[in-house]
């Protein structure tokens, strides 16, 4: 449906979870990358603008710092999407007495499988439904309501006549007292027509509904925004139904086209099914595109991936363009503690559905736990200054003796030094924070696996 924007924001929030620093060019290449997401999304300019510059202006305020900053960034990016995706809006019908729905849209918009799916949605839920086909226009239109309600076990009701919708309420209304909830499927045009407008003003004075519904495709993305006010000014909406949210990447413009327009969204359908059809919360919808819990989880997230002093003080010596082996150890510790490398890869979009090596994750966990030792079995100098043991090789069987592991894998770990310190020299930090993103860390990680079997010579 929208797994691309729904990947996008999670790579952003990723990012920010993952950086050592929040600078000017991540945060440059963060919005970047959602605005594309959003715009391909269909989402309106201004509102992909609007959002790019609060999440500029929360990154740079200088009031907030580390990790706060990084929730701080979250949480607005989170409050920024739920924003632009509209109030939460409910379709409830009356306790008491009986609710009426007149279903309004343009020509193959989704009204009489949405109102197939609506009554069933109801059905289930205990309300006594009926369908009413008004659709005198498209030929063979009651018969599609009549068989979707034969299937599903739905009472419809329709008359022969075609002479005109408003002659064939007349017939069918006495019928309707016994119910609770009655939804009216109307006819559907290319275009909001004079006749077409007329028609529906007449039904609506005669149906009196409590609830107009416009349904509207999902792929016709931000002219939603359009076509919601052109109904509007004919008729009261009272809120709307996205259909076909399953077919298109547009459904993002289509929603927060609703939410310009004030137009508020009860349903989204999914599906041809007839159990294709959800009750749209902003909340609920932005957490299973980013397939991950509400916003507290998404916090806890950041909070695991990110200890604030060990952040601080490698901000420190990349600051200085210098780095020991210490910092490089206690940096890969890290990473292999936010909650066990295989579970941060799988939080990475895309690669969650790659295979994951667990053998090779494993095995440089273990890696790891060696280059501890090796470090721990170092002088203070050679830890702060690891030229020393490439100066003299004599070092190098000393330190893996005493951390009784092979002398190669001493070299991998110097190795991975000079990968991070090179890093850090061209760099001046910014491709650390990339090098924090999990992504880039499995590739990282992949060449630790080669590391020991390296080309290293001194
Ligand atoms: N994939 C998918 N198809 C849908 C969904 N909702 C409706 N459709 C399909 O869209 C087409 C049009 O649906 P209808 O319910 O007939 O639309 P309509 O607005 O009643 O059309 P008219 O009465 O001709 O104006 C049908 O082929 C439906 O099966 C959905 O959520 N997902
Ligand atoms: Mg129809």
């Amino acid at each position: 449906m929208l797994e691309k924007l729904g990947n996008a924001i999670k790579k952003a929030t990723d990012k920010i979870s993952n950086a050592i620093f929040l600078d000017k060019n991540l945060v440059d290449t963060i919005v970047r990358e959602l605005q594309r997401a959003l715009i391909e999304a269909d989402v309106s300019i201004p509102l992909v603008k609007e959002l790019s510059e609060k999440i500029r202006k929360a990154a740079f305020d200088e009031k907030i710092t580390g990790i706060e900053k990084k929730e701080h960034l979250i949480k607005i990016l989170h409050d920024e999407l739920i924003h632009i995706l509209g109030e939460k809006k409910e379709l409830i019908p009356k306790e008491k007495g009986q609710t009426r729905i007149m279903m309004c849209g343009l020509y193959a918009a989704g009204k009489t499988t949405t109102t197939a799916k609506l009554g069933n949605y109801f059905q289930k839920r205990g309300k006594k439904v009926a369908l009413v086909g008004l659709d005198v226009w498209r030929p063979a239109a009651k018969e599609q309501l009549e068989q979707l309600g034969k299937e599903h076990n739905l009472n419809v009701y329709t008359v022969p006549e075609n002479d005109s919708a408003i002659n064939n309420w007349k017939q069918i209304e006495p019928k309707l007292e016994k119910y609770d909830l009655v939804i009216v499927d109307t006819a559907g045009r290319h275009d909001l027509d004079s006749e077409l407008v007329e028609e529906i003003e007449t039904l609506n004075k005669k149906i009196k509904p409590d609830k107009t519904i416009l349904v509207m495709p999902a792929d016709i993305g931000q002219a939603a925004k359009n076509q919601a006010e052109k109904f509007s000014n004919s008729l009261n909406i009272t809120g709307v139904i996205i259909s076909r949210m399953d077919s298109t990447a547009k459904g993002g413009g289509a929603l927060t086209a609703c939410a310009e327009t004030n137009s508020g969204v009860y349903f989204i359908t999914t599906g041809e099914k007839i159990n294709d059809i959800e009750k749209f919360n902003p909340e609920q919808f932005l957490s299973r595109l980013l397939g991950m819990g509400d916003l507290e989880s998404l916090m806890e997230k950041i909070r695991s991936v990110t200890d604030e002093k060990q952040q601080q003080k490698i901000q420190e010596k990349l600051q200085e363009g210098k780095i020991t082996l210490t910092d490089v150890v206690e940096q890969i510790k890290s990473m292999n503690s936010l909650g066990g490398m295989d579970k941060m890869l799988s939080m990475v979009p895309g690669l969650g559905k790659a295979k994951i090596d667990k053998a090779q994750l494993d095995e440089q966990q273990k890696k790891v736990a060696k280059w501890e030792h090796l470090v721990n079995s170092m002088t203070k100098e050679e830890r702060e200054n690891p030229e020393l043991i490439k100066k003299e090789t004599t070092r190098i069987g000393r330190i893996a003796k005493g951390a009784g592991v092979n002398n190669s894998e001493l070299r991998a770990l110097l190795k991975q030094y000079d990968m991070l310190a090179g890093m850090v020299k061209g760099t001046q930090g910014m491709d650390m924070s990339e090098g924090m993103n999990p992504k880039q860390m499995e590739k990282l990680m992949k060449k630790f696996a080669r590391g020991g079997r390296g080309k290293m010579r001194f």
